[in-house]
């Protein structure tokens, strides 16, 4: 398959005004009709130009321009689309009709349309329109869609505003990636918004008969987030109609189609009983991100599709910090960090890193990744610490202003805070660029009174960064004396430079120095402490962050040489951890995630930064060590600590009942460890809410003793699909490692192992191969477990099995031994017959 590279842009030979659809529905022979009203880009200023049109696994029917038929061999069809020879192609403009037969019950791909348990719905990000008729199939085309879909089911929806039943209009031009359609027997629960400026929204959530009553959290979510949007952003809704359909069936977590977004049910439908607080969360978050997309990706889109951080970079730092504003700053800073540091850094680390903006692609779903995503974010963070709050807001404003209606580039965001701020951001850019993790290295001398801070940039261990040029990086930076007092201000050094010197006068001793604080900048920190050092700045940095990271690196210190077979004593640690267990002062939320140890995966990364190669098997031992450490050290104090974090009432997910139920159950984590699991069995069988029977059954299974529970829960939950995944994946990710093949094997004979929906695979296949001690088994059977089940699905959905490949990207990190045995099963992957183009091209580079 052909490379796709950003230099190789141009314009399309036609823009398209005016999109008319019809669909005549049926399960296995869908009629679309289009007629397409085209017109010449005067820019381009070459032609003649063919027609050239993208389409996929279209059957076409018949074809005309401006109202004569093309007769079968003016129409030139392949696999990729269709061609009309230029001569045939009136040049200024025209309009094409055209009929073609698809079949959404065939579409196993979840690409285009498809059907999810009876009901009709698509999915078009970032090719799947093609799948529906010929089209101009790229963003920066953008047209005014009329939509009649012709079918029984009482509900027909497509975007913007309805005319009449299965009749829509939508006024703003789209992309053919912002289109939907979705049609079924489904029930709708209603609200409505009223924007600043007095425009009354109605707001309906559409689900599956029965689960009407979950969806309250969600339509309060959109509701808050269409206010933040508005007092943050300055921007208001824009039709008198928005809608979210749940469907069973997805490959992503949610789309942002406009006004009509269609979301993986797990992130709308919540019941206390049936949701834990996170899947709360995640919905706020993910309701938020497609709310928010409505300005950041749709009224101004991607000009291409290198540009997909324009809009996800950007729409997840706002989503992170409307999240940040519902519940806790620091608390969601510690959270985004960890999940850049699990996902983006090893990603960034292995054979799949590329830059925020990729430069080339084979398949562009494929890029959907936590480094377009997570470390876009981080970009947007640092821009607006660079030029300040005032002029991020004034930029953004001239942002929406500028590009209203249009598809733009990172040059044209870039530019608005050029323009804004008069600053030069041409090495700022940078970070959308390079790819890698740039390593900051320090060093610290004192005499006289003045201290001299160099900070150094380098080439990541990878060695991605070999030969790049120096980025910017924003290090926020704190001095304390040893009484913990802070005798120099806060402030923000630039690092523009290979090196840096920082000079300060004036002091009267060598202050403990606290780095990047709040994660100023997505890069590794290299600063050589000792232990008391770490250790003052765990008990007196006045940044949380910087609190937590301390503490998070003893703890990492500590799990590396106990891994590599040192007898280390944890007290120290684990009577600083219990103060701020116990330190009422402290957010509960705060202290539930000093109490919790770093992942397996973490353990791992850190002990490559070390030299060391990681034994998944001796990390899973030293883990669990630690944490028995630990809960001696605290072992008076647990009980009374988990009694005293109960949450009375009635169940609420918001942040100050969350933030309890999680020290509760981190501490119940401990305590299990001590009384034989007695107090998680009680809390189990008398659990009231899935928070907490959830966190019980997973503290069970991982200490061999849940077989009654996942009876027990199997048998209440059966009729819950996304309860029923949870119940795959507890089983998958958190049964003893010695244990966790068969299980799971077992699993994958299971009569609800439904493997066709992604959420279950993701569940039991991914819930296995993101338990390193289970998946890196030493015999390797793991991974051939995992490549079976690959192969199987990539047969029928390719982009959710090319995702989960991503689970065999830090095979580097670990010994030959087992790079050996990922090898083998890779390039049996590689050499199925029928492999995907997304598959084959993440293999490729894995294998690389
Ligand atoms: N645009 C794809 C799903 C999302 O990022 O919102
Ligand atoms: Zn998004």
């Amino acid at each position: 398959p052909p490379t796709i590279r950003l230099v190789d842009y141009q314009q399309p030979a036609f823009w398209i005004e005016k999109v008319n659809l019809k669909f005549a529905l049926h399960p296995t022979a869908t009629k679309v009709t289009s007629e397409i009203t085209f017109h010449a880009n005067a820019d381009r200023g070459d032609g003649p130009h063919d027609l050239r049109l993208d389409g996929r696994d279209l059957k076409l029917i018949h074809a005309s321009i401006d109202g004569r038929d093309l007769a079968d061999d003016e129409v030139l069809c392949d696999a990729e689309g269709l061609s009309v020879p230029a001569d045939l192609v009136p040049q200024e403009g025209f309009t094409w009709r055209c009929t073609v037969e698809i079949n959404p019950e065939g579409n196993t791909a979840l690409e285009g349309l498809y059907m999810s348990n009876g009901m009709y719905c698509t999915q078009c990000e970032a090719q799947g329109f093609r799948k529906i008729t010929y089209y101009l199939d790229r963003p920066d085309v953008m047209a005014r869609f009329n939509v009649k879909i012709e079918g029984e089911a009482p509900v027909l929806l497509s975007n913007g505003n309805k005319i009449n039943h299965g009749s829509w209009q939508d006024p703003w031009p789209k992309p053919a990636y912002l289109f939907a359609l979705v049609a079924g027997e489904l029930e709708v629960v209603e609200d409505q918004f009223t924007t600043r400026s007095g425009r009354d929204v109605v707001l309906q959530i559409f689900v599956r008969k029965g689960d009407e009553d979950k969806c309250d959290y969600a339509m309060d979510a959109l509701k808050r987030s269409m206010r933040w949007d508005e007092e943050h952003y300055g921007r208001e809704y824009d039709l008198d109609l928005f809608m979210i359909v749940a469907v069973d069936d997805f490959n992503m977590g949610a789309m942002e189609n406009k006004g009509l977004n269609i979301f993986n049910s797990r992130l709308v439908l919540a019941t206390p009983e049936t949701a834990t607080d996170a899947n709360y969360k995640a919905i706020e978050a993910v309701i938020a991100h497609e709310y928010f997309h409505n300005w950041t990706g749709n009224r101004i889109t991607c000009r291409d599709w290198f540009q997909l951080c324009l809009k996800e970079g950007l729409t997840v730092f706002r989503d992170q910090k409307f999240s940040g504003d519902m519940r806790s700053h620091s608390v969601q800073r510690i959270e985004d960090v960890l999940t850049l540091r699990a996902r983006q850094f090893p990603e960034d680390a292995g054979p799949l890193s590329h830059p925020v903006r990729p430069e080339e692609y084979i398949e562009i779903n494929n890029f959907y990744t936590a480094t377009v995503y997570e470390k876009g974010a981080e970009v947007i963070g640092m821009l607006k610490r660079l030029v300040g709050d005032e002029t991020y807001r004034a930029a953004c404003d001239l942002y929406f202003e500028r590009h209203d209606g249009q598809a733009c580039t990172i040059e044209d965001w870039i530019r608005v805070f050029e323009d804004v701020s008069g600053q030069d951001l041409t090495q700022f850019k940078l970070w959308y660029q390079q790819n890698g993790t740039p390593v900051v290295s320090v060093d610290e001398d004192f005499s006289q009174g003045t201290y001299r801070l160099t900070l150094r940039q380098d080439a990541d261990a990878s060695g991605h960064r070999i030969d790049k040029a120096a980025q910017v990086i924003p290090v926020m930076t704190g001095f304390l004396d040893t009484d913990g007092s802070e005798p120099l201000p806060e402030q923000c050094l630039i690092l523009d430079a290979a090196e840096k010197t920082f000079v300060f006068e004036g002091l009267t001793a060598k202050p403990v120095v606290s780095l990047l604080r709040g994660f100023s900048a997505p890069v590794i920190l290299d600063h050589t402490m000792d232990s008391d050092q770490r250790m003052f700045l765990f008990k007196h940095d006045s940044d949380t962050f910087n609190k937590w990271e301390a503490g998070r690196g003893i703890a990492l210190d500590l799990l590396c040489d106990m891994a590599r077979g040192q007898l280390v004593k944890g007290a120290n640690f684990a009577d600083a951890l219990r103060t701020i267990a116990l330190d009422g002062a402290l957010d509960p939320n705060f202290r539930a995630l000093m109490l919790t140890l770093p992942s397996e995966d973490a353990i791992a990364v850190h002990m490559g930064h070390l030299g060391a190669v990681p034994d998944p098997e001796a990390i899973h031992r030293a883990r669990h060590d630690l944490k028995k450490t630990i809960a001696k050290q605290l072992a008076s104090d647990l009980p009374e600590l988990f009694a005293a974090m109960r949450v009375r009432g009635p169940y609420s997910p918001d942040a100050d009942a969350a933030g309890r139920r999680a020290l509760r159950l981190a501490a119940l984590g401990l305590l299990s460890l001590l009384d034989d699991c007695a107090a998680a069995q009680d809390l189990y069988w008398g659990a009231d809410n899935m928070t907490e029977q959830f966190a019980a059954l997973s503290i069970l299974i991982s200490a061999g003793k849940g077989a009654d529970a996942i009876d027990a829960f199997y048998k209440q939950w059966k009729d819950e699909g996304l309860v029923l995944d949870k119940w795959f994946a507890i089983q998958a990710g958190t049964t003893p490692p010695e244990a966790a093949l068969d299980v799971v094997r077992a699993l994958g004979e299971h009569g609800d192992f439904n493997w066709k929906n992604p959420n279950r695979f993701r569940s039991l296949i991914g819930g296995f191969a993101t338990a390193p001690a289970s998946f890196h088994r030493a015999d390797g059977r793991g991974y051939e477990f995992v490549a079976d089940w690959l192969i199987k699905l990539d047969a029928l959905n390719p982009q959710t099995t090319a995702r989960m490949c991503g689970v065999f990207g830090t095979w580097k990190r670990y010994d030959k031994k087992r790079q050996t045995l990922i090898s083998t099963q890779l390039r049996r992957i590689q050499k199925t017959p029928t492999l995907s183009k997304d598959t084959g091209e993440i293999i490729g580079k894995l294998l690389a």
